[in-house]
Formats: C-alpha cells, structure tokens, sequence
C-alpha cells in the first residue's frame, strides 16, 4: 500500500506532521487534502500541545505542484489550508531544510514559528513562473520584512540564503549544522512549550505602507529590468493595494490578480520553459546507461573559449589540463584562465584565496600533449580549420588513455569527420559551448552515429555538474541554434533589401523581447565573422539564395562592427552602444538600385511576423530532421543561446499560440516573392493540416 503523502504521528505532548511528496515535495491536491486532514487531527488531539510540519527527503516543499497549473483548481486551496494553520490556537512550528519555495515559504509564513536547517534556501520564485505568490506571500511577507525587502524578494525570484532569511525575520532560528528536521523541531517545539509560547500570527500587525514616490521608483525599475512582462508589476500591486485593505481583502485582492495571472500566455510560456529545462536531458536513448568517470579534464588551446571551458569545469570542482603549442602560450593561457577566475572575485561568486588555491592545485597548463595522457575527457577549442583540428585529434588519438572521451568545440565542423580521424570514432562527439564559456548556460552535445551511448550520457553528466542546460543535437552545418540563426538573419536581410532599415529590425526584434536586433549582435561578434563564413559556404550555394552584398561592401571598408567602432553602428564615446552608422542606409540603397527594387515600408508587426515565421520553419526543419530531438529542445536552445524572451516560451511554443495553419499560410503568402528562400518545412505543413501542434511531439 502507498503511504500518504502527509503522516500524522505524536510524540509525547508534541505532533509531528510530515509531509513526504517526492521528488521535491511539491504541494498537489493530495498533499493539501493531507494536510487539512492533519491539522484535524492536531486540533482535536487533546495531547499535543504544539505542532512540528517538516518535510522528508531531499528539501521542504519547493512549491505549489507546477503540473497543476493551467488544469481546473481542486479543493482544498492552499491559502484556505495556511489560514487554516495560522488561525488554529496551539502554536505551529516549521521546519525547513534544502529549499522552501512559492507554496512551500508561504506554507511556512502561515506557521506561527520558523526553524531553518543550515543551507536552507528561501524565495518567492512565483513571478519568474509568470503568477505572483497566490497563497498570502503578497500580504504576510511585508508583515514580516517590511514593503521593500518584500517586494525586492517577490520581484526578483531570487534564492535567499539561511543566513539572510534568519537577518531579515523570515527565520525565527537557525538549527546546528547536522541537524535532522523532526529531531531539531521536537527541540525548538520543546523550548517553546517550556516558555509557555502560544500562536503568533503573521497577519496580525498591520501592513507596512509605501511612500508613492518610492513606489513610483520600484515600478519603474521593475518594469525597466522585467521588460514586457506583466507578473512582477501586478505583485507589486497585490502588496502594496492589498497593504491598504485589511487583511483579509488584501488576500482576496491577491488571489483575484493570481487567478489573471494564472489565465496569461506568459504564465503557460514560463512554465513551459521550466519544465522543457528539465525535459531536455530525458532521452531515452540514456536510459539505464552509465556516464563515464570525468574528474579530470584537458582543454586543447588557452584562447577565450578554452580558458572559458577550462573555469567552468574549475569552478565545478574538477581538474583541469590544458596544452597550449608551446611555453609561452601555455604561459599565456594560465594567465587568461587567472584573469577569467579573477572576474567570478570580482561578481562575488568566488573569494580570492579560492581563486588562488583552484589555480594551485586543480589547474595546470602545460606544452605537450603527454601531460593529457589521465585525461578522462579532453575538450579541444583550437581554430576552426580542419587540419589544424586533424593534427590535433590525431595527437590526441596517440596519447589519450584508451577510454578517455574527446571532444570538439567545433562550431560547425563536421565532426564524424573528425571522428573518423582517430582510430576510437566511438568515443569523439561535439561539446558546443558558448562564449563566455563559464557564463552562457547552453551547452549543445553533439552526436554522431558512431558515438557510443555512455559516451553521450558523460557529455550530459558533465554539462550538469558544470551547470549548463545541455541540449542533444544532430549533425549539421550550424547544430541546432546557429542553423536556426542563420535562417532568420536572412529573413532580416530579405526584409532590409525590400526596404526595411537594419535599424528598424533592430527595434521590431527587441520590443518583441530580445535583448538585441540580429545587425546589433552581428557588430558584437564581429563583422569579419560573418565574412568568413560566407566565405566558406559560397563554394556549396545554392545560386537560388540571397547573400546580402552590403556585408561584404562595409568588411571591405573595414568595418568589423564593435571592435573596429563602426558596423551597423557606429561606436564611440558619446554613443558606446552605438548609433546607426552614416553610410549604412546608402550603402543598401544602392544594393537595392542595381536589384532595381523600390523601397517599401514594413511595420514592427510584419517585421516579426517574417522574422518569427523564418525561425519557426527552419526550426521545424530541425526537428523534422531529427537534428533536435523534440520542439522543446529548439526552445531550451533557444532561450539559453540566442536571448529568446523566456515569457513567450520559446520559439515552437509561440508557433503554437500563433496557430500552425496560420503561420504555414503566412509562409506561403511570403514563399509567392522568394520562393527559394520560404520553402515550407514539411513538419510544419504536417502538423498544420492533421491541426496538430509542436507540443504534441514533446513526448
Ligand atoms: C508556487 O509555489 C505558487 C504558489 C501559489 C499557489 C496558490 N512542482 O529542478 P529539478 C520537479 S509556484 C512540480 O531537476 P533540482 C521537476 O520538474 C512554484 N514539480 O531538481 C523535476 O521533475 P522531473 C514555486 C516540480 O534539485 C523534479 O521536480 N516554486 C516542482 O535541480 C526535480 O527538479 C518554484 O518555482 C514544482 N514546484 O532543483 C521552485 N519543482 O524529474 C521550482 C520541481 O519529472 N523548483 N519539480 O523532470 C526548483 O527551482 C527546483 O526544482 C529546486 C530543485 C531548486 C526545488
């Protein structure tokens, strides 16, 4: 028989109620029915003077049970079954460890008495999910941190150590280190007993209030720093509107613009997005199969993205080699992987004596490829030409212990090629990082055929332990996430040679969400970039495709955008982010005399409307292909490696609340100008005409 998901037991004078809802304890309906049904019990048992809630497993409870949401509500709520504990008259006391979460610190908000176990961490992450804290977060928490502590923890989702949460009151006190849950609440639950403590309530006091200017200047922070989205201003709202009603309203204040909130498509993207992070490394194909060890690693190459490699897989815990051709280089690049350690000191992340002891003792820079000889995977991020990488897999293949797993960085290199360069294809696959390798959280594996299963399942243990959202991909020129950006910036160019400016692009693209247009990010990695891989895809054209010309006229002036002051834009000291550069505009023009097009105007909306219909085709090629797994796995990449608005989900999740027939009619509408370049994906006119979705196919 399955045990109940909450456990009533007494031990003395003292109840014990234990809430057991693997894997993160979060609370479902049954977990609420539980708990009204033990509260009950508390209640009429004349025994037990105080009550302890606390959590077996892993953590307290990390929140309300996200698979509910968007499903019809079901009885008993949470905020009726915390105002049932606040308003009982026997004191209740809980215990938290690991995390309290949403539902799970607003659970504990409603107890009388708070205990934390060392390492606890405490938040109120609801706006990041696109709801607010629905369960009395808004109108208790302010109550006991006061206004702004509240709304700066509501509005930002952030984590808050035990030691922050016991300083701001959240916490009435912290157990010793080692501590067990029900073993550290039966002691608090005692000494409360001894000093005669009864109920103490959170509502009781009165609200704190606001001044409107410091309001005015939260709201406009928050809206500045959460562009576009709408569940961090209607919390502000619930707490301060709610702060000036009694308690009571303020809690039917909060629940009537959680329910709105709980209705938004940007509370359904939030949520996909949360889910598909963690449904990307389920694959079935890694079920049962056992990763390799990876303790220690070689880095091939000190560059920005080798040292970027290397301080991340430092900063994880790991060993790290890394082989530069020769001393002075191999000196370089421990200077780089210092400065790259020196910049987690100075955000806070690392104090400098860690720096300084990872350097000594888990780091090593080195000449020769025999200092990787105990590597048990070696990540290669040399320059992106084929010999030079033969050289090195072929070196590597010589002196790597049999086992050992090599890796390429290769951006879009064919890398069964490289595999088959070695005599162990088996164990070569692509880790595709992203610069700043120890910042940007996408990490693409990519799989040949010839990859062995455990040697995949490594690639994804690796990315966890160095914290990355790791996505599977196929083998193609671009992966996933450069293939899809390839197709949409020449959507973008279609548009400027129809008689859009760069600049107009740009801005249809961030208002849409992006943190930047595709000619801004073009500036910031480099207009030679672009150059370079023109170059290298001209021999393989198709003579149907457009290839905007202008490119090449401004990397022949020499403008290579940000690092020479001038691209798109124009950098200097009165504008360095940058302000549309003179001749860009003429430079078009004259593109579009010799294709004797006259200019048209184009709105933002059609801007995104051809610009999101290139990335949703191309994407659905992607999946078609079986160069990502699933659509969710187009939108993890996505959000993690090309500043899609997390809010709106993802690329194939926006296709969805778009409609497919709709996008595959708009797509034909475009194909009737330039047949060539909007060839319709046939998983997309699939799905459109069996009026299915991409979300059908995240299985
Ligand atoms: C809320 O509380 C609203 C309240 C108002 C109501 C009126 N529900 O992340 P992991 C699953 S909103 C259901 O890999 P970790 C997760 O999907 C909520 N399931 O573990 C995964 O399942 P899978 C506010 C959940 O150790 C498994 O648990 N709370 C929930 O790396 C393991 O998750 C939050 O926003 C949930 N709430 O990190 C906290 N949470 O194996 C959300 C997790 O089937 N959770 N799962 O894929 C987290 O931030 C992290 O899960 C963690 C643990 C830090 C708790």
């Amino acid at each position: 028989m399955t045990q109940p998901p909450v456990r009533y037991n007494r031990d003395t004078d003292i109840a014990l109620i234990c809430i057991e809802n693997p894997p993160v304890n979060a609370i479902g309906q049954a977990v609420r029915a539980g708990l009204m049904d033990c509260l009950d019990r508390f209640a009429d048992d004349a025994a037990a003077r105080i009550a302890v809630i606390y959590c077996a497993g892993r953590t307290f409870v990390a929140g309300a049970d996200i698979k509910e949401f968007g499903k019809p509500p079901s009885a008993p709520f949470l905020p009726d079954v915390i105002g049932k504990i606040e308003a009982l008259e026997k004191p209740v006391l809980c215990v938290m460890h690991g995390t309290a979460l949403g539902g799970g610190l607003e659970l504990a908000l409603g107890a009388h008495y708070r205990l934390g176990l060392p390492g606890l961490r405490v938040g109120l992450p609801e706006t990041s999910l696109g709801i607010l804290p629905g369960a009395g977060g808004t109108q208790r928490l302010p109550r006991l941190v006061g206004m702004d502590a509240a709304l700066d923890i509501i509005t930002s989702a952030r984590h808050l150590p035990a030691q922050e949460a016991l300083d701001l009151g959240i916490l009435d006190e912290l157990a010793p280190v080692g501590a067990d849950p029900a073993a550290a609440g039966r002691v608090m639950a005692q000494a409360l007993l001894d000093r005669g403590a009864g109920p103490r309530r959170v509502c009781d006091p009165p609200a704190p209030r606001i001044g409107a200017d410091q309001l005015a200047d939260i709201r406009a922070r928050t809206q500045a720093r959460y562009k576009g989205q709408i569940a961090q201003l209607t919390a502000i709202d619930a707490a301060v509107e709610g702060a000036a009603m009694p308690f009571h309203d303020g809690m039917r204040h909060e629940r009537a613009l959680f329910t709105k909130l709980m209705q938004s498509p940007q509370r359904a993207a939030l949520i996909h997005a949360f889910l598909a992070e963690r449904k990307v490394v389920q694959l079935p194909e890694l079920a049962g199969v056992r990763a390799r060890d990876f303790g220690q690693i070689g880095v091939v190459g000190g560059g920005r993205m080798g040292s970027g490699i290397a301080v991340a897989s430092l900063l994880a815990g790991l060993d790290v080699t890394m082989i530069e051709r020769d001393a002075q280089s191999a000196m370089l690049a421990r200077e780089n992987v210092a400065q790259t350690l020196g910049e987690s000191v100075k955000r806070g992340k690392l104090t400098d004596e860690a720096r300084t002891h990872i350097l000594a003792q888990q780091f090593r820079a080195a000449e020769s490829y025999s200092a990787l000889a105990s590597c048990d995977l070696i990540i290669e991020a040399v320059f992106e030409d084929m010999d030079i990488k033969r050289d090195v897999f072929t070196q590597l293949d010589r002196h790597c212990k049999s086992g050992a797993i090599l890796a390429t960085n290769t951006s879009y290199l064919d890398i069964p090629q490289i595999a088959a360069m070695t005599a162990r294809p088996a164990d070569v696959l692509g880790l595709h990082f992203f610069s700043p390798a120890h910042i940007m959280r996408l990490l693409e594996i990519v799989v040949p055929e010839t990859t062995a299963p455990d040697v995949v399942a490594t690639g994804f243990a690796f990315g966890k332990k160095l914290g990355k959202v790791s996505v599977r991909a196929g083998v193609c020129d671009g992966f996933i996430g450069n293939r899809i950006l390839q197709v949409y910036r020449a959507a973008s160019d279609h548009m400027v040679l129809a008689g859009a400016s760069p600049y107009e692009v740009d801005r249809a693209v961030t208002e849409f969400g992006f943190p930047m247009g595709p000619y801004a990010v073009q500036d910031l990695a480099g207009l030679d970039i672009g150059f370079m891989t023109r170059q290298r895809k001209a021999a393989s054209r198709d003579p149907r495709e457009f290839v905007a010309r202008w490119a090449d006229v401004m990397h022949a002036r020499g403008w290579h955008g940000r690092k020479t002051g001038q691209g798109y834009y124009t950098y200097d000291t009165d504008s360095p982010k940058g302000r549309p550069a003179a001749d860009v505009e003429a430079i078009i023009a004259a593109e579009r005399l010799e294709h004797g097009i006259t200019p048209r105007a184009f709105s933002a909306d059609e801007i995104i409307a051809r610009y999101m219909a290139a990335m949703v085709n191309e994407a659905a090629r992607v999946v078609g292909e079986g160069i990502a797994a699933r659509p969710l796995d187009v939108d993890v990449t996505l959000l993690h490696g090309y500043g899609f608005p997390r809010w709106r989900g993802g690329a194939m999740h926006w296709a969805d609340t778009q409609g497919l027939r709709e996008l595959l009619a708009q797509i034909e509408t475009y194909a009737g100008e330039a047949p060539y370049f909007w060839q319709e994906a046939p998983l997309l006119r699939q799905l459109a005409q069996e009026n299915r979705s991409f979300a059908d196919l995240n299985t």
